[in-house]
């Protein structure tokens, strides 16, 4: 049926085997989310006319490389779609332009890596073994070149596809590319290789926004924060942790729904549990970060700007301006110090910890990392905690010291002898071990806390504790649905996933269940506020969450976010209490849809999408670099 002594064949015949395992891949290997029938469409008319227009190429070349060149634009297309594979299956995401040139994070990834690989992956070579058999019989009966008209017939159809799938895709997601806050609706809608394509072009964009950028746009920014956040409101908390030490411990993974929950009849945090009676415990509190992950949960807390809608601020704007929770304690005489037994130049640490001002960076080179104290990502928390007790004991006080745990990481393997609660069982390895490695963390923290008795630092300090983002992602939510006995995991419950702990612990103190909305941003406002520093000249996007004049949101970095009454999330408001959703539905030719700004989270969408654009302005732009806080 194909000859391949015909080239339009060959490359019709391949453009339809890569097309075909596009879409399975689609279908397969990504929580694609399709809602509805056009959707359907789209998502298998994308793959093929992708292909056609990067193979269609071919017919351009001599024919003697158009067999080359078809071969290896489906190596460059298989690595690509493998590489999101994999990252999809440990994050639920798909790559960026900023996170693939994060190199040195790549060669750290090792154990998480080889987790991640299934056998069944061996079909994204299927194409590729099919076309190097049938070019190989008959390598020498190729040799047809095409006229000019045949070239511009076969480039203008496969521009044709390619306009059509975009048309598709704008009448179903109107203002797609440029809203374009969530992936997955823009991998759905104009697939993955054009996905990367518009990364790359919005990326190269913000750098020359920072080239661009002049000290205007500041003002209005300076303006709308100035409006939207606490001022220096006095309560009866402010100034009650005058001059403590600052214990900052990051809670790795760790979310909310662990806590006072129970697997196979047992408490799984038994000491974090009991915490919250003598803490201040936001229930509600929630993480805002994005690709970036642990990084950007500290960049969030260490700057209280929201961190970026792709790639990580540690990363790709390392070298910005900003006013740091370190650089504010220095002024009133803090030493600051992070302790994480991971590389230095992870997340790009090393060079963003010199900037944000941080004074002491205990990185793997001050710890003693053996094959016996090391699971998973490297050193096992209760090492890492005992051996971290002789710097901190070295430390001048007053101090800001951070630690970032690390065994309650993906792929969340710990060994036998550490295992203290028996594994969950679902289809999900990633959660069935992930109760195992958070038990682990809470048996950790209660050490750190007896070294920190230990050592008389206890009493006089002001520990705060706080996850950092999700640990299981959307890829396991038939598991997840299983624990949580429910029939499905939906949008709204996602968000709800999204909690994550935060504690206040003040020893002495008695503290209490707080429920009011909250977020990672509104944490160093809150610290600020706790130790009786006056923070009005910061520019921050949180509010003291002790104070009576909060923000009426909390958003998420990708334009969902909660009230009191509300969560936003694709599209569609839900009821906060009930799940239910919210607004009228009216039903068009292409399923059923809400017009998200009739519902009562209308009048939040915009201003959150504001907000978020504020702060992205204000990094891409280095904006502080014309900013003069002293004077503020
Ligand atoms: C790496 C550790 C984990 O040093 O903080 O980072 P994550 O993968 O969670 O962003
Ligand atoms: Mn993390």
């Amino acid at each position: 049926m194909f000859q391949t002594n015909n080239k339009l064949n060959l490359y019709v015949l391949a453009s339809l085997l890569f097309g075909a395992k596009t879409y399975i891949i689609y279908r397969f290997f990504f929580n694609i989310d399709i809602e509805n029938f056009m959707q359907e469409i789209i998502l298998f008319i994308n793959p093929f006319a992708t292909a056609f227009l990067i193979l269609g190429v071919s017919v351009w070349f001599k024919e003697k490389h158009q067999i080359r060149y078809i071969k290896y634009a489906m190596i460059f297309g298989t690595l690509i779609l493998y590489f999101n594979i994999l990252f999809y299956r440990n994050f639920g995401d798909f790559l960026t332009f900023p996170v693939l040139f994060q190199g040195s994070n790549a060669a750290d990834l090792g154990s998480s890596i080889l987790a991640l690989v299934e056998p069944f992956d061996l079909i994204v070579l299927a194409d590729l073994i099919a076309i190097w058999w049938i070019t190989k019989r008959d390598q020498l009966a190729i040799t047809v070149s095409f006229p000019k008209k045949k070239k511009l017939l076969v480039l203008s159809v496969s521009f044709v596809f390619l306009l059509g799938n975009y048309v598709l895709a704008e009448i179903e997601r109107p203002q797609l590319l440029q809203r374009g806050f969530d992936r997955e609706y823009l991998v759905k809608n104009i697939g993955l290789f054009n996905f990367h394509v518009y990364d790359v072009i919005q990326h190269s964009r913000s750098r020359a926004q920072r080239v661009f950028a002049d000290g205007n746009e500041l003002s209005d920014i300076l303006s709308y924060v100035d409006e939207h956040t606490t001022d220096n409101e006095e309560t009866d908390m402010y100034g009650i942790a005058e001059d403590k030490n600052v214990i900052f411990v990051t809670l790795e993974s760790l979310q909310s729904f662990v806590i006072n929950n129970e697997l196979h009849g047992e408490e799984i945090t038994p000491f974090l549990n009991e915490l919250i009676d003598d803490s201040y415990y936001f229930e509600n509190f929630y993480h805002q970060t994005e690709q970036g992950k642990t990084a950007d949960s500290e960049f969030i807390m260490e700057t209280s700007l929201y961190p970026l809608p792709s790639g990580s601020a540690y990363f790709t704007h390392s070298s910005n301006e900003f006013l740091s929770t370190p650089q504010m304690l220095a002024e009133e005489d803090y030493t600051s110090a992070v302790f994480h037994a991971n590389n230095a130049s992870f997340w790009n640490r090393n060079s963003m910890y010199d900037n944000l001002d941080v004074d002491h960076f205990y990185d793997i080179d001050a710890y003693e990392v053996t094959d016996d104290n090391s699971v998973g990502w490297g050193m096992k928390d209760k090492e890492f905690f005992e051996q971290s007790m002789k710097y901190l004991t070295s430390l001048p006080e007053p101090y800001y010291a951070r630690f970032i745990t690390l065994t309650n990481h993906h792929p969340f393997d710990l060994d036998e002898e550490d295992a203290t609660i028996d594994k969950f069982d679902s289809n999900s390895r990633t959660l069935n071990q992930y109760f195992q490695t958070v038990r682990y963390m809470d048996e950790a923290i209660e050490e750190f806390f007896d070294h920190l008795k230990a050592e008389g630092i206890y009493e006089d300090s002001l520990i705060v504790m706080m996850g950092d983002h999700y640990g299981i992602s959307d890829f396991h939510d038939r598991a997840m649905a299983q624990y949580l006995e429910k029939d499905e995991i939906t949008p709204y419950d996602h968000i709800q996933l999204q909690r994550v702990p935060f504690y206040i612990h003040m020893p002495g103190h008695e503290g209490e269940v707080i429920s009011d909305i909250s977020g990672q941003v509104d944490v160093k406002p809150t610290l600020m506020h706790l130790l009786g520093i006056d923070d009005s000249h910061d520019v921050s996007f949180g509010t003291n969450l002790f104070g009576s004049d909060r923000k009426e949101y909390i958003a998420l970095r990708d334009g969902s976010f909660i009230t009191d009454d509300y969560i936003y999330t694709r599209d569609t408001c839900y009821d906060r209490e009930s799940g239910e959703v919210e607004g009228t539905e009216s039903t068009s030719l292409i399923g059923d849809e809400v017009d998200s700004t009739e519902t009562p989270c209308g009048p939040m969408i915009e201003q959150v999408e504001q907000e978020m654009s504020y702060s992205d302005k204000l990094i891409y732009g280095d904006l502080f670099r014309f900013h003069d806080f002293e004077t503020e």
